[in-house]
């Protein structure tokens, strides 16, 4: 079976029937891709200047955009440019945010915006330590932006101008994932939390619940017979698409591609229609206790 879920829009903001909003929260928290052929994000003529890698630093796979600081984190940006990029970045996630009320409404009332990002860098060939290396399969966990039990679910737009898709690579679903990966995570050190907090290395505390997803992410990167041999599908995402996925459940790897914009979310798991498909509660019925 598809793991992608096909939503027929090419409307931002469009009415969809309950029917149909259930079906693709069911289909999200079951560990599917929402995937909207039909749903490009539109540049101005002007914006097309943004799509090269120029703009971002080499090391960094993304430019990043904090919608309620108005900070846009863009090192190479020219002064005169700043200000445009914000607005294309901001049109974005606005965008991106009226499809979620529109298309998961139950959602609504408790998802948080998180960051925006912008990744004008070819993936294919792009060097970076195993850990950042997203050519590998993995479950998303942010070493210092911990976030505590709550889904990660994220909004992607393929902007690439020249009908480039953007390819993953998809594995097993996050229940196979944890039964290879928890018995190897180490534990966490006692104190080691408000250290990382004190020392200004986590925004905020870095609970077990992230020590573990922490620990998954990189253990599954870090076994290249693992991302060799796993079940897997390749999927290409066209130019002039978006999707929806939750990554902290969906073990993915973005293989190669050019030119995507990505609006985070974080929703708490008591807003999730089915809770106990949470990574956070699938780990607390492994482990036996509170990991938050
Ligand atoms: O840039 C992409 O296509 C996906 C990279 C990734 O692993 C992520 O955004 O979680
Ligand atoms: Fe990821």
């Amino acid at each position: 079976m598809s793991i992608l879920h096909l939503i027929d829009t090419n409307q931002w903001f469009s009415s969809f029937s309950v029917e149909k909003s259930e079906q693709a929260i069911h289909a999200l928290e079951q560990g599917h891709i929402l995937y909207l052929p039909t749903l490009p994000f539109q540049l101005f003529p002007e914006e097309n200047e943004f799509l090269s890698p120029s703009f971002a630093e080499p090391k960094a796979k993304n430019i990043s955009f904090n919608r309620h600081t108005q900070i846009l984190r863009c090192a190479k940006c020219p002064a005169e440019k700043y200000d445009r990029l914000k607005e294309m970045m901001q049109r974005f996630s606005i965008q991106a945010e009226q499809l979620v009320q529109s298309l998961l409404p139950a959602y609504t009332a408790e998802i948080q915006l998180g960051r925006t990002s912008f990744r004008p860098i070819e993936i294919a060939g792009r060097l970076s330590s195993y850990r950042k290396d997203d050519t590998r399969l993995h479950v998303d966990a942010f070493p210092a932006t911990p976030n505590q039990g709550r889904r990660i679910l994220r909004v992607f737009s393929n902007i690439n101008p020249h009908g480039k898709t953007r390819h993953w690579r998809v594995g097993e679903p996050f229940s196979e994932v944890v039964k290879r990966f928890l018995p190897q995570v180490s534990k966490q050190w006692r104190g080691s939390a408000a250290l990382l907090k004190w020392l200004k290395l986590t925004k905020s505390t870095r609970t077990t619940y992230d020590h573990i997803m922490l620990q998954i992410h990189d253990r599954m990167k870090a076994d290249l017979n693992y991302q060799k041999t796993v079940a897997q599908q390749s999927i290409h995402f066209a130019s002039g698409a978006s999707w929806i996925v939750q990554t902290d459940h969906v073990s993915h790897a973005a293989m190669s591609g050019q030119h995507v914009l990505e609006q985070t979310f974080y929703l708490p798991v008591a807003a999730m229609a089915n809770p106990a498909l949470s990574p956070l509660m699938v780990l607390e019925e492994l482990t036996g206790r509170s990991l938050t």
